[in-house]
């Protein structure tokens, strides 16, 4: 049951399982991974797809770049594996220290649009269907230092340009803007679920941008994950998804899926499950630094072990007749049908006195011993 297969659709960033420990306070505690060597573990673990960064795959200087597209090319047609989704790096090197699309400075913009452009020709080359742009250098420290509205036109350019890009080129290739409320930025533009999807209709192509949101993003914003997924499917906007873990309020701990809220993980799976999202469910995690190589393996299988862990549980939930009875007696399904009747005016509304003000203010909905129901499953208690 927690063995995967390539049809779980699970993925991996290339920067996830290749991330060698280096944080603001301590140096690399891991060798580099080659990206061949991380194409066929992932394979053998029942993953389907690879992600990256233009970086990450050949570097920033990208000296060997038609060499490493050669070999990660040869790596998939030996093992199956795809390349669902490309995203472009403009945060780690000193020239995005103010951002790519909405640096202060113009020749950065025209510098981080022309390393965009360049990979979405990459992304299309290796059939990816999804481009994600994760803005973590766009933003501020300084409410002084940053017209945000400004910035905010600058953000359109780019989007603008770049749907214009995929159009012209007729790649089938779609945006998926990743929010972030801060760091490494002090503050970041399109912070949350909700800011990005108002942003988004502000484009020309409001079709072709959609999201990419992450478990801990929303999470390091205090904000529900699931209530933002809920949202973002409802516009139609949840193009692709970053799966990890997060413990509270913090820094961004990029833990192993399930490993930080495992209540909302649960609930998250059910929604994602039963909504009919069919994207990629992409895993973009820290492999702990205290972790050596059969560590970094380990933690990438526990992320898709337990995905599928919470995928029986939610699916037992379901169909458990006690836990059927609870939402019948929690109006779960009652909120689905609109509130006023069909043909119904505002007149009919007003002049109807059959409400029963004292039973409806009784009412218990039993939210608790639905919840206990749910953590029961998740324990696997029943
Ligand atoms: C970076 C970030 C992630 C983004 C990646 C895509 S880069 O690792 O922390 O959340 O998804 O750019
Ligand atoms: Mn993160
Ligand atoms: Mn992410």
């Amino acid at each position: 049951m927690t063995t995967p297969t390539p049809a779980d659709k699970f993925s991996f960033g290339l920067w996830t399982v290749g991330w060698q420990g280096r944080d603001p306070f301590g140096e690399a505690t891991r060798p580099e991974l080659d990206v061949v060597e991380a194409v066929n573990r992932l394979a053998e673990l029942g993953a389907y797809g690879l992600t990256f960064h233009d970086d990450d795959l050949f570097g920033f200087e990208a000296t060997h770049r038609e060499k490493q597209i050669d070999r990660l090319k040869g790596a998939l047609k030996d093992t199956g594996l795809v390349i669902p989704m490309v995203t472009t790096n403009l945060f780690s090197h000193p020239v995005f220290k103010d951002g790519g699309f909405t640096s202060n400075d113009r020749g950065v913009r025209r510098f981080a649009l022309k390393k965009v452009l360049r990979n979405i020709e990459l992304a299309a080359d290796l059939g990816a269907e999804t481009f994600v742009l994760w803005g973590g250098r766009e933003g501020s420290e300084y409410d002084t230092a940053k017209d945000v509205r400004a910035a905010l036109d600058r953000y359109r350019e780019s989007m603008n340009l770049l749907t214009q890009f995929v159009t012209d080129r007729g790649y089938d290739i779609r945006f998926a803007l990743e929010p972030k409320p801060n760091e490494p930025r002090g503050d970041i533009l399109l912070p949350t679920v909700g800011h990005a999807i108002a942003f988004i209709s502000e484009l020309d192509r409001p079709d072709l941008v959609g999201l990419n949101p992450e478990v801990g993003h929303e999470q390091m914003a205090g904000l529900n994950f699931v209530h933002g997924i809920a949202q973002a499917l409802w516009h139609g906007k949840l193009f692709h998804i970053d799966l990890n873990g997060q413990r509270s309020i913090k820094y961004d701990q990029d833990l192993v899926f399930g490993h930080g809220d495992l209540m909302n993980a649960f609930a998250l799976v059910d929604l994602l499950e039963t909504a009919g999202y069919e994207g990629p469910r992409h895993f973009d995690y820290k492999p702990s630094r205290t972790e050596d190589i059969t560590g970094v393996w380990d933690s990438a299988k526990a992320n898709m072990a337990t995905y599928l862990l919470l995928k029986e549980r939610a699916a037992a939930f379901r169909a458990d007749p006690e836990v059927q009875e609870a939402l019948e007696t929690a109006g779960v399904a009652e909120l689905g049908q609109p509130t006023l009747n069909a043909g119904e005016s505002y007149d009919d509304l007003l002049s109807d006195d059959s409400f029963d003000l004292d039973q409806a203010s009784e009412r218990g909905f039993g939210f608790v011993r639905l919840n206990q129901l749910a953590l029961e499953h998740l324990a696997g208690a029943r």
